[in-house]
């Protein structure tokens, strides 16, 4: 029980007292900062109630949850906040029925219920001081109240969000829980700390010095996952390494496990299908022999010893060069319920990539996944999901939704979305990724009738499923500002609240967000959800509008190149776009691939023929002539050197709203958003000219007028050769 005596926050109100302006402002608070409520009103009726927290209980999570109230009020009300155990007028009571004795008198066990094992509920008591007496009073009380400690945590971070966001006090009241299960980011981090498609400096896990030492970064991580939600992070890459597995390495796993646990985080890591021939002295690792089956389960027991929570292992296999059962002839159901198998009596659960094609390059690329699991829905074991990226082919700037999804009534679905922008600009471009998550969950794959949204998959809703999960392969690493741009920390930020609940907004979050980085000025706020909000239309346009995909440039996967046909075709870019003299793009309806038919049979009209397929994915479903009228008018040619054109020009548009904000927001983060959009602009223009340029070669047709003139000839883009720094390259001689 916590002990009765009141704690002043002493450090912290001296703390306040240094002013902001003495820190450099360098985007390492995230989205947590705290900063005082200037509105008057607001911050008299948020005095009142908020000064005093009643938050008993000795758990580690109970600890962080009153920490971080204490914390976030004692910023945002800029006064002292007291921690008290008995009531008094005004105060915010925390707990659980366990842990608080007021809560279990309060009546809420319906709203408990609803609030389920990681949700919460808030309510405003009023109670009457001397009830019967004219003279009696109303003391307020704010309820945060949940099933389990870590109910408590999101608790407190949503009601420190929510007056971040200067809402009322009557508009608090709510219960709230997850939608989906399992919220997680993917960690593409190797063991020498390099990250594979991480463009924020090296990887967060100091290997070299776990155990011993433990950095307050990884708390710092911990808590901006906690308040968003995220209850599980697969420290390393999918392209796995064994060494992963063995015990020295799994003694620093459970370290940060340590770490992550009082947060409601559990550790995963990625299991490389051949570990038991790379670590033990197995010459097979056919998942259907015994000496393999029970060298998997010695290895989860010895996991399970170490970290009694772990949460389980996310694998590829057989895909780009990882090993797998298909190596043994086995299918990915005998793979995944082996290991499912070993860490099944443990609690664990197995999470088995879908981003699968074989060595053998095939007709259509994009319909392996589909074709390789469809036939294996009801075969896996209870505790497998399958992980199935946002779209067939590869996290591109747009694809439509993978027709995985909804066609394995039987099997968890989870959704993998990429949250480091591999395709989309990767450190530099500013691109807020929630419209694309948005446009993928409420996606309609139609297998249950109208409204069979992808969101219903991953949920669990639509199939009746209790297993459900979602993934973010992650974009952070040691970068002071986590994410490698001020604005990618948003990507992260609305990954985690759309996994908590799928059906929010994408403006919505942007707000939020907003408001808790940069400023509550309703002007800056709006300047800057209107930047965000059109910032990936803008990118699809100078990658890839109308449904192109696929044409940057080799291995780096950053700047354009439409002309790489060099190598495996289907890794080349002339694969995907089919140019030729009389049109551009891949025909994937009848007369081609028939790609069409993995999806509902009342959506396969819609992607039938040209005219009826939305153009935004026009070029990925056909092949279609240069002349070809598009709904402006233009022909196919003119539309694609206006969305080129348009896409630059919104940057254009990006950089001037960014520059009237000037004054308004710290000048450190502004030069450095400003920075970036410099080398959007520049780089947008390359892909701009580069792309026309190429595809002029075989449309033949003249730019139309009134458009900017390309700065180079082709043989000029061609012949970049730039710099590779942090996996990208850096090319100077644009401009
Ligand atoms: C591609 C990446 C590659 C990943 C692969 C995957 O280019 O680095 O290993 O996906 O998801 O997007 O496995």
């Amino acid at each position: 029980m916590y002990s009765p005596t009141v704690v002043r926050y002493l450090l912290g109100a001296l703390l306040m007292l240094v002013p902001a302006c003495a820190r450099a402002e360098d985007g390492y608070d995230l989205w947590l900062r705290y900063r005082p409520v200037t509105d008057s009103t607001r911050l008299a009726e948020y005095r009142a109630l908020f000064s005093r927290i009643i938050l008993p209980g000795e758990s580690a999570t109970l600890r962080v949850a009153r920490e971080e109230l204490a914390r976030g009020l004692r910023g945002l009300l800029g006064s002292a906040v007291t921690i008290e155990s008995t009531s008094g007028s005004g105060a915010i009571i925390a707990g659980t029925p366990a842990t608080s004795p007021y809560i279990g008198r309060m009546g809420l066990s319906r709203e408990l219920d609803e609030a389920g094992p990681e949700g919460f509920v808030i309510r405003r008591i009023l109670v009457r001081a001397s009830s019967g007496t004219l003279a009696s009073s109303e003391m307020q009380y704010l309820v945060v109240a949940a099933n389990s400690d870590v109910g408590v945590l999101y608790g407190v971070f949503h009601l420190l969000r929510q007056l971040e966001n200067l809402r009322p006090i009557v508009q608090l009241p709510v219960v709230e829980h997850p939608r989906v299960g399992l919220r997680l980011l993917n960690h593409w981090d190797n063991l020498d700390r390099s990250v594979e498609r991480g463009y924020a400096g090296l990887s967060l896990w100091d290997w070299a010095s776990l155990p011993d030492s433990i950095p307050q970064r990884y708390r710092d991580y911990a808590r901006a996952n906690a308040s968003i939600g995220i209850n599980g992070t697969v420290l390393t890459n999918v392209n796995a390494n064994a060494r992963a597995l063995t015990p020295d390495h799994l003694r620093k796993v459970a370290a940060l496990a340590n770490v992550f646990r009082p947060y409601g985080i559990k550790v995963y890591l990625t299991a490389r299908f051949n570990a038991p021939m790379e670590l033990g002295v197995l010459t097979t690792a056919d998942p259907l022999d015994s000496a393999v089956r029970a060298w998997w389960k010695a290895k989860a027991d010895e996991i399970y010893r170490l970290i009694p929570d772990f949460g389980g292992f996310l694998v590829k296999a057989n895909s780009e060069g990882q090993p797998g059962p298909q190596d043994y002839k086995r299918t990915h159901a005998d793979g995944a319920n082996m290991l499912a198998e070993a860490v099944a009596p443990h609690g664990g659960i197995v999470m088995w990539r879908a981003f699968v094609y074989s060595s053998e390059v095939p007709v259509d690329r994009i319909k392996q996944a589909y074709d390789e699991f469809t036939p294996l829905d009801g075969t896996f074991l209870p505790n497998v999901l399958v992980q199935v990226k946002n779209g067939p082919l590869d996290f591109q700037p747009r694809e439509p939704f993978h027709p995985l999804f909804g066609a394995m009534p039987k099997t968890p679905l989870m959704m993998e979305f990429q949250v480091t922008k591999e395709y989309l600009g990767q450190d530099s471009h500013l691109a807020y990724l929630a419209p694309l998550f948005k446009e993928v969950l409420d996606a309609d794959t139609w297998r249950a009738g109208r409204g069979s949204t992808v969101a219903k998959v991953v949920d669990g809703s639509l199939h009746g499923l209790s297993r459900t999960g979602i993934a973010g392969v992650a974009n952070i690493g040691t970068d002071r500002d986590w994410t490698g741009s001020q604005f990618n920390q948003a990507n992260w930020y609305a990954y985690g609240r759309l996994a908590w609940n799928p059906a929010l907004s994408a403006a919505d979050i942007a707000d939020e967000w907003i408001r808790m980085t940069w400023s509550r000025d309703p002007a800056v706020v709006t300047t800057i959800r209107s930047i965000m909000m059109g910032s990936r239309e803008a990118v699809v346009n100078y990658m890839t509008p109308l449904g192109l995909v696929h044409i940057m440039a080799e291995g780096h996967h950053y700047g354009p190149g439409p002309w790489h046909s060099r190598g495996r075709p289907d890794w080349t870019s002339t694969y995907y776009h089919r140019a030729d003299s009389t049109g551009i793009g891949f025909d994937r309806s009848v007369t081609g691939s028939n790609a069409i038919e993995q999806y509902a049979p009342a959506l396969r009209p819609s992607f039938a023929r040209p005219d009826s397929t939305d153009e935004s994915v026009l070029l990925w479903f056909h092949h279609v002539g240069w002349d070809t009228r598009m709904r402006s008018g233009r022909t196919l040619w003119n539309e694609l050197v206006h969305r080129y054109h348009g896409g630059v020009d919104s940057v254009r548009a990006m950089q001037r709203a960014w520059s009237s904000l000037r004054g308004t927001v710290d000048n450190e983060r502004h030069a450095a958003v400003d920075s970036m959009l410099a080398i959007q602009e520049r780089e947008a223009r390359w892909w701009r000219d580069a792309t026309l340029l190429y595809f002029q070669t075989f449309s033949n047709r003249p730019f139309p007028p009134g458009y900017e003139a390309p700065a180079h000839p082709l043989s000029f883009y061609m012949n970049l050769r730039c710099p590779v720094d942090r996996n990208r390259p850096r090319c100077p001689d644009i401009q």
